[in-house]
């Protein structure tokens, strides 16, 4: 399996790239990023073209070349960034997706275009959001979102491309920090209770959401893409989850291993915006069904796990 990679150097992609590599093989992982300044050892370990990915025909001769069979296209501004930048977060989050369906519709490729939990808004049911329901997003980036589900939706059912998708909730991770969402507070209280015993959170203390961490990510992404075609219903927007928390929540698992953390708090009026109008919880059902979602990590192993490699990192001055 010949694989391309957009948005190769970011939160997710830096991961993704090792989990593919070591899935299919190093010289069949092709990565793509805007910027080649970060994670030199992603890479110098295989194939790696610094474009943007709006530049279509760039991306088609790399598609070409390299003959490639699935695209996961995961560069994007995430939802902090693109309210401050809501033209050209539409450009890249939608013209972008747009090019790389236009190219797998020529070229017969696969697609994996992840969406969120941004794509919800404050009409749709805050707890248990269902799979299928109200999608009224007030933030730039929701609207992408909804605009990406629609039309990977669109490519498959007009030109059969093979499109999949799931609505990721914010994900923590200990490789890459986030790239500018209303989420990374859930990764950054895990970094500063290590490194300082304290933090102080740009949202309020009672904000719910749901959270995953990064190794259900990538076998969710990895999983969709290997699930049988006949057998998917919601191709491009699965709600999937492994919890849902608060800022409270998370301060009170962590001072389970460092008793004297303590957590204030700052309010960012645009984050706690955006964070107020996304569900509290959502329902998974569909992609438990369809194609077997089932998380392995929970709130307690998760801060467990984080906080053991941190630790770590921390102590060999890593971070
Ligand atoms: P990120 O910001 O960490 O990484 C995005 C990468 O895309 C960056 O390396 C950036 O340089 C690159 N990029 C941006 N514009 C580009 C362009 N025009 N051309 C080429 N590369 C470009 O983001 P991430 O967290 O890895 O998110 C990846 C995808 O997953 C996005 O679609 C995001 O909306 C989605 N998602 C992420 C989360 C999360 O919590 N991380 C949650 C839900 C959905
Ligand atoms: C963000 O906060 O923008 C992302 C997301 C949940 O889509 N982490």
């Amino acid at each position: 399996m010949k694989i391309l990679l957009t948005g190769a150097l970011g939160q997710i992609g830096s991961e993704l790239a090792v989990k593919l590599r070591n899935l299919y093989g190093n010289d069949n992982i092709v990565l793509t990023d805007l910027r080649d300044d970060v994670n030199l050892d992603i890479i110098e370990g295989g194939p790696f073209i610094k474009t943007d990915s709006r530049d279509g025909k760039t991306l088609h001769e790399i598609i070409k070349k390299y003959r490639i069979e699935r695209i996961y296209h995961l560069a994007a501004l995430l939802s902090a960034t693109s309210e401050k930048n809501p033209q050209t977060a539409w450009d890249i989050n939608v013209n972008s997706l747009l090019t790389v369906l236009e190219i797998a519709r020529e070229e017969g490729c696969s697609l994996f275009t992840p969406s969120s939990i941004g794509a919800f808004g404050p009409s749709s049911p805050k707890d248990y959001t269902p799979q299928d329901t109200i999608q009224r997003p007030t933030s730039m980036y929701g609207v992408t979102k909804v605009a990406g589900e629609l039309l990977c939706d669109y490519y498959h059912h007009k030109y059969g491309v093979d499109t999949r998708g799931v609505r990721f909730p914010g994900i923590i991770s200990n490789a890459t920090p986030p790239g500018g969402g209303t989420t990374d507070y859930a990764v950054h209280i895990y970094y500063e209770a290590v490194k300082n015993r304290r933090y102080t959170c740009f949202l309020r203390g009672d904000t719910n959401l749901d959270m995953i961490y990064m190794p259900d990510a990538l076998k969710a992404a990895v999983e969709i893409m290997e699930a049988d075609p006949a057998k998917l219903r919601h191709r491009n927007a699965f709600n999937i989850t492994a919890m849902s928390f608060c800022p409270e929540d998370q301060a009170g698992y962590i001072r389970a291993h460092i008793p004297e953390f303590e957590i204030d708090y700052d309010i960012d009026p645009v984050r706690q915006a955006i964070a107020n109008s996304w569900p509290n919880s959502l329902e998974d059902y569909a992609a438990r069904v369809e194609w077997g979602w089932s998380p392995d990590y929970d709130l307690e192993s998760m801060t467990e796990d984080m906080l053991k490699v941190l630790t770590e990192k921390n102590r060999k001055g890593e971070i």
